[in-house]
C-alpha cells in the first residue's frame, strides 16, 4: 500500500478521494480600514465561535481569500483600494472550492446603496452601527443557507451507494489534472476497473447482495489508493481512478495489487462469504494524448482488452 503523500493543489476544488467532510461554517474575513471596528467585530465573532482573519482593506482580504477559502466575508464599503463592493465582485470571480457568503456593512444607509452593495455580489447588508446580537443572527442565518448549499454540492459530488465521486466531479477534477501535468511536464495515469460477470452476483443472489459487492469494492479501492488519488465510480459496476504524480509503469504495479488484494478479499453476504475479481485498463499521458477525454479513452481500450483477453487481469 502507498504510503500517502502530501494533498496536492487540486484539493482546493473537490475533497480527496470522494471523502466528504462534515460542514462546519467558522471562518470569517472581517475586511475594515478602521482598526476600532475591525477589532471588535473580530472580537465580537471570536466570541460567537467563528475563527476570524482581519484585513486592513479590500487586496488584504482578496489576497486572503484567495490563500484559504473563508465561508463568510465581512467587509466594509468604504476602504482605500479596493471598497467592498469590488472586493465582492472580485470573490465571486475566485474559482473557489463553495460558495462564499458576503456580507457589507456601511453607513451609507440610503436605499440606492443598499442596491448597489447587493448587486455587487453581496448576500446581505448592514447599516454601522452595527449591534453584536443582531450581527450574529445575521450570520446564523447566512450558515443556515451555507450548509444546505454545502449538502447539495456534496450529494452532486458523491455517488450515494459508495461515496465515491460521481462521474461528473471526477471529469471536473480530470480537467484540471490533465492541465496541471501538462504545465509542469509531470506524469498523470488513468486507470478503468470493471467488475469481472458482475451481473451474475446480481442474478444468483440479488440486487442488494449486489450492493453490497459494489461498497466493498469501493471501500477497498480508497484504502489502496494516495491520499493524492481521485476516485470515482465512473457507472453501474465500473470505477475509474486518475494518479497523479503517476507513471504508465507505477499505475500498473498499483492496478496489480489492487487486482490481487479485491480478489483475496472474503465478502461477507448474509449466509456465505463472496469473492470478485476485475479487469483493470491503465494509461499514462502520452505525447499525443491531447484532452483529459483522450487520457480516459486510452484506458478504456485497455480495459476492453483486458475484457476480451480472458478478464481478471491488468492491461496498459
Ligand atoms: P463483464 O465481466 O463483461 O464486465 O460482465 P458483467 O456481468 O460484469 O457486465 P454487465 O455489463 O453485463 O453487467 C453489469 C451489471 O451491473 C448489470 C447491472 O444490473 C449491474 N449493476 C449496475 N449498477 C448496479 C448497482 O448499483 N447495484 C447492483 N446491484 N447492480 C448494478
Ligand atoms: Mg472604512
Ligand atoms: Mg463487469
Ligand atoms: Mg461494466
Ligand atoms: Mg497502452
Amino acid at each position: 500500500k502507498d504510503a500517502p503523500s502530501g494533498q496536492t493543489d487540486n484539493m482546493s476544488t473537490v475533497a480527496p478521494s470522494g471523502v466528504t467532510a462534515p460542514i462546519h461554517i467558522r471562518n470569517i474575513i472581517v475586511a475594515d480600514d478602521d482598526d476600532l471596528i475591525r477589532r471588535i467585530l473580530a472580537r465580537w465573532l471570536t466570541r460567537a465561535g467563528y475563527c476570524v482573519r482581519e484585513a486592513a482593506n479590500g487586496s488584504e482580504a482578496l489576497q486572503m481569500a484567495r490563500e484559504e477559502p473563508p465561508d463568510i466575508v465581512i467587509t466594509d464599503w468604504e476602504m482605500p483600494g479596493v471598497e467592498g463592493p469590488q472586493l465582492c465582485r472580485e470573490i465571486r470571480r475566485l474559482p473557489l472550492p463553495h460558495y462564499v457568503y458576503l456580507l457589507i456593512l456601511t453607513s451609507r444607509n440610503d436605499p440606492k446603496w443598499v442596491v448597489e452593495g447587493l448587486e455587487s455580489g453581496a448576500d446581505d447588508f448592514l447599516s454601522k452601527p452595527i449591534r453584536e446580537a443582531e450581527l450574529v443572527a445575521r450570520l446564523r442565518a447566512a450558515a443556515r443557507i451555507l450548509e444546505g448549499e454545502r449538502k447539495l454540492q456534496q450529494l452532486a459530488r458523491t455517488d450515494a451507494l459508495t461515496g465515491l465521486l460521481s462521474q461528473r466531479s471526477f471529469y471536473d477534477i480530470l480537467s484540471y489534472e490533465f492541465q496541471r501535468a501538462r504545465r509542469t511536464n509531470r506524469p498523470l495515469s488513468c486507470a478503468m476497473l470493471d467488475l469481472d460477470f458482475f451481473k451474475r452476483i446480481n442474478d444468483v443472489y440479488g440486487h442488494p447482495v449486489g450492493d453490497v459487492v459494489l461498497k466493498v469494492a469501493a471501500d477497498t479501492l480508497l484504502r489502496s489508493c494516495r491520499h493524492s488519488d481521485v476516485v470515482a465510480r465512473y457507472g453501474g459496476e465500473e470505477f475509474c481512478v486518475l494518479l497523479p504524480e503517476t507513471t504508465e509503469e507505477q499505475a500498473v504495479n498499483w492496478a496489480e495489487r489492487f487486482r490481487e488484494m479485491l480478489r483475496a478479499t472474503q465478502i461477507d453476504v448474509v449466509d456465505k462469504k463472496l469473492t470478485v475479481s476485475c479487469s483493470i485498463g491503465v494509461s499514462g499521458l502520452y505525447e499525443d494524448t491531447l484532452t483529459p477525454e483522450q487520457l480516459v479513452d486510452q484506458a478504456d481500450q485497455a480495459l476492453l482488452c483486458a475484457k476480451r483477453t480472458g478478464r481478471d487481469r491488468v492491461v496498459s
